[in-house]
């Protein structure tokens, strides 16, 4: 890691919508922790200069895990299946998007994140894919056991950030073809059209996005598992929250 001060990385939070309360699990945090930055929780009640001026103090914004997001913001009503939204998180969360993005911080999205940042840039997202996907082989999307314990495989695109990252090499020293990893899987959502900015880089076995990149872009990756439940037995889990800081400490 770097010698100088530590990159600070902004994590958005989780609210309870029945009492209002916000909640932060400890497992992102720990992870910035462990790869080398601190995390800073942000206000869900914060107002857009607020945003703003987070956005120039801190150096990384990891959007992380939660509800659904509001079909409203992808064009789309409700479908059946569509489970739970926080318009509170929705707004503040797309607010801060389009703020990080102004100032070229780097950004990570994490579950519900890579949905939040592929709806922000004009993409859209299956509200249920149990419902809204035919496959030869339903991959169990919401897994059956403990986050801990991978549950399916995805493939990422060789030549992509998310292999270089995911590999802790560069292209050059990476073997030929898509790099293959385990991972956990607890979401029902998932990116469906990808917004023009974003590549798709990575696969689950039935089809279902699970990475995405943005060209031109200092660095965002978002991936749809959950590597902070992974990154203590995982290296490439490990490597996504070291990259990311490293990047971060780099603005
Ligand atoms: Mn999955």
């Amino acid at each position: 890691m770097t010698s100088g001060p530590k990159p600070l990385i902004g994590l958005t939070t989780s609210h309870d919508i029945k009492t209002d309360e916000t909640i932060q699990a400890p497992y992102c945090p720990r992870a910035i922790l462990a790869a080398g930055g601190i995390p800073v929780i942000l206000p869900l009640e914060a107002t857009e200069d607020d945003l703003r001026q987070l956005v120039s103090s801190l150096d990384g914004f990891l959007f992380t895990g939660g509800p659904d997001v509001h079909p409203f913001l992808f064009g789309e009503d409700t479908r059946m299946g569509c489970g739970s939204v926080s318009v509170k998180r929705d707004r503040m969360e797309l607010m801060l998007l389009k703020l990080a993005m102004e100032q070229k911080k780097p950004i990570m999205g994490i579950c519900r994140g890579i949905q939040l940042i592929n709806i922000g840039l004009g993409g859209t997202i299956y509200q249920d894919i149990p419902s809204q996907t035919e496959r030869v082989f339903p991959i169990a999307h919401q897994q059956p056991f403990p986050h801990r314990v991978p549950s399916h495989t995805v493939k990422i695109a060789a030549g992509s950030l998310l292999a270089e990252v995911i590999s802790g090499k560069p292209p050059a020293d990476q073997p030929p073809g898509p790099t293959v990893i385990r991972v956990n899987s607890t979401h029902h959502q998932a990116v469906r059209d990808v917004a023009p900015q974003l590549t798709a880089c990575a696969f689950a076995p039935d089809g279902i996005i699970e990475g995405v990149t943005m060209k031109d872009y200092p660095y965002l990756i978002g991936v749809q598992w959950h590597p902070e439940y992974l990154w203590e037995e995982d290296p490439a889990a490990m490597n996504l929250f070291r990259a990311f800081v490293k990047a971060a400490a780099a603005v």
